[in-house]
């Protein structure tokens, strides 16, 4: 018998979002992410608990599908929408500062590039994996970047680019950041970057899938 914890990891993982949901055909008329998550904490679970063992965990599971081809766009974002209905319950707590971020992370698609869907999966699953995340969008100039970094002490950032005219706006992005605010870690990622291009733009970290990005920022904290 499985405990709710690891259920409400299950529907993170598989995309059920609440009982109506008709995704996945499997768990139908089953309690979803967001019944789940409202009956833990009725029963006084603790909601960094639920967070870390539950939502996290199935998160976790589904970044590491995405990045074995295993599953595919539509199902991570299922699971990103089960993740953020059942964060509603939990975003009181947040709010109360009783449960604790890992770090805030400043994503945007840079200047002149208007692709966001692998930045918005990045974004989601950073999120999910307990950071706080400020999306800034796409087609986001350096100084953007660099006046909401300079306003959050010790958040890391991420660059995304899909076009080889806009990933050399990379550069000047972590030029400018990396003279004015040296603590700050700055990962890129898309299509037509690699580990090359990271090494000759001075870039901190590379990551050809979200995955790899939730955990190099882990990494930084454990
Ligand atoms: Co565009 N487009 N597009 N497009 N588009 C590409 C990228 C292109 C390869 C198509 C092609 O020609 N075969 C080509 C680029 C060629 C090149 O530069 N080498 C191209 C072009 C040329 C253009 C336009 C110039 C077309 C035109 O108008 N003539 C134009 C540019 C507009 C602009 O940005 N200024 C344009 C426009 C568009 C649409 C608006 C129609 C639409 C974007 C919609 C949107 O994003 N909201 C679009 C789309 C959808 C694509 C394709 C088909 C799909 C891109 C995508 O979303 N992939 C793409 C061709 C293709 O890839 N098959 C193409 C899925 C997504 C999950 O992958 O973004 O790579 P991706 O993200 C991955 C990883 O890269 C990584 O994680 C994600 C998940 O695995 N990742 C990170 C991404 N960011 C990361 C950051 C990280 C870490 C990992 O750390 C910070």
């Amino acid at each position: 018998m499985k405990g709710l914890l690891e259920k409400i990891a299950d529907c993170v993982e598989f995309g059920k979002i609440n009982k109506n949901a008709p995704y996945p055909p499997d768990m139908k008329d089953q309690d979803g992410a967001d019944e789940l998550t409202k009956q833990a904490l009725d029963q006084g679970i603790d909601a960094n608990e639920i967070l870390r063992n539950g939502l996290v965990k199935g998160m976790e599971k589904i970044g590491i599908k995405f990045r074995e081809n295993k599953v595919f766009v539509p199902q991570v974002l299922m699971s990103a929408k089960a993740m953020s209905t059942a964060m509603e319950h939990l975003k009181p707590f947040f709010q109360s500062g009783y449960v604790k971020r890992k770090g805030t992370f400043i994503i945007g698609t840079v200047a002149g590039d208007l692709h966001d869907i692998g930045k918005n999966l990045v974004a989601m699953m950073i999120e999910g994996n307990g950071w706080e995340v400020i999306d800034l969008g796409t087609d986001v100039k350096s100084e953007k970047f660099f006046e909401t970094v300079k306003s959050c002490a010790g958040c890391h950032v991420g660059l995304s680019a899909l076009l080889t005219t806009t990933m050399v706006n990379m550069e000047k992005i972590v030029r400018e950041l990396k003279s004015e605010i040296p603590g700050s870690k700055i990962l890129i990622g898309g299509a037509p970057v690699n580990e090359e291009f990271r090494a000759k733009i001075g870039a901190d970290f590379y990551s050809p899938d979200p995955q790899g990005a939730v955990e190099y920022l882990n990494n930084l904290i454990a």
